[in-house]
């Protein structure tokens, strides 16, 4: 009910003039209209061209920081002490939570809705859960675009929380800037997992629940492999290209009792600074927006070439396929040269 209450009229295409305010009002550090602006991009809005319109140009200041990890591992109180912790540097902080599982269904949204209360008084602070159920494009298009919205509300640090799962730990590289891997010592198999992906992404380390047994082993190996063999993964080989190559931190932390906080900040800071320094911010920012077109484009290519098939002309080319008439790049071709006849395709 309550997520029912929160998404009030959608679909419906807003003024030109409307959305100004809109944005306006946001920029004003207010929360409904941030709240709404970041249900358009949710939902995939017919209004979105022109809430980019109004809006891009006040975004490029914000830090989006990626907290991944396994389930459990301690990310959402990691970021609850981050909040804590730049909040008394003066800083602005979004989070951003992206649960992998349905919002109906999930553990970790009531969780975040417990912190979301706690930090409701303060203007400073913005929480927002992200379902990942995203009908073109995936999480990490609209994903990416609520960090625009946040960065543009002038939030100066947005914190991304996503549990690694599948796909997921690498989709956080197309969103944040600076990447913290969150690992717990009882997790026997983590150095396997990070051989499967993990490890390439981390920017920084973080054995959390260093309370446990196992902590100091782990972050022992874990700087073993910082160290050797790995920095030749394709990661840092491309940050090596402008100047030295950043070389993962390893942490421990005990985020229940808000222990190695002040490192974990500095760690990640530290990393930013890197990346201002060693001219790879504007790298990634030129990723970032590459990675924001061609998104755009496919979910605009995918959504008329679906209409298109829908069309008798697009029942034909399906037919033909079926009968095997045709092959499916052929009628690809076909279906591609019927979108360059379309007008909206500019639209
Ligand atoms: N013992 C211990 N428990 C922790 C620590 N950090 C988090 N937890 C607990 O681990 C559980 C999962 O934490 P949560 O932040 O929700 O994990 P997430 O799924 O990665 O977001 C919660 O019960 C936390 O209280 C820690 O440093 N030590
Ligand atoms: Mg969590």
């Amino acid at each position: 009910l309550l997520f029912l209450g929160l998404r009030p009229n959608l679909s419906a295409v807003m003024k030109s003039k409307d959305i100004k305010v809109m944005i306006e009002e946001m920029k004003k550090g207010r929360r409904l209209p941030l709240a709404r602006l970041i249900s358009k991009v949710e939902n995939r809005s017919a209004d979105l061209p022109e809430v980019m319109k109004h809006l891009y140009s006040f975004t490029g200041t914000g830090e989006v920081w990626g907290i991944t990890g396994p389930p459990g591992a301690g990310k959402s109180t990691l970021v609850d002490c981050l909040i804590k912790s730049l909040r008394s540097q003066g800083k602005r902080v979004a989070v951003i939570a992206v649960d992998p599982s349905s919002p109906f269904s999930g553990g970790a949204i009531l969780g975040d809705r417990i912190r979301m209360q706690e930090h409701s008084r303060d203007s400073g602070v913005y929480i927002r859960s992200l379902g990942t159920r995203g009908k073109h494009g995936g999480l990490s298009h609209a994903t990416k675009e609520v960090t625009m919205v946040l960065d543009a509300a002038g939030f100066d640090v947005i914190l991304v929380e996503t549990a690694g799962v599948g796909q997921t730990e690498l989709e956080i590289l197309r969103l944040a800037q600076t990447v913290a891997v969150v690992l717990v010592p009882e997790s026997g198999d983590g150095i396997q997992v990070m051989k499967a992906g993990i490890m390439e992404i981390a920017d920084v380390f973080v054995v959390n629940k260093s309370d446990r047994p196992g902590a100091d082993k782990m972050v022992r190996e874990l700087l073993t492999m910082v160290g050797l063999g790995h920095t030749d993964v394709p990661t840092d080989a491309h940050r090596a290209e402008h100047g030295k190559p950043w070389r993962p931190l390893v942490l421990r932390t005990e985020a229940v009792r808000h222990k190695g906080m002040e490192e974990f900040v500095a760690a990640m800071q530290s990393h930013q600074k890197y990346l201002s320094d060693s001219g790879k911010k504007k790298e990634k920012t030129k990723d970032f927006l590459k990675n924001e077109l061609l998104d755009i484009l496919s979910e605009k290519v995918g959504t008329l070439a679906s209409q298109i098939l829908d069309t008798p002309d697009g029942q034909r080319l399906l037919f033909d396929l079926i009968e095997r008439k045709s092959d499916p790049y052929e009628s690809s071709r076909k279906l591609i040269q019927e979108l360059m006849k379309q007008k909206e395709i500019l639209s």
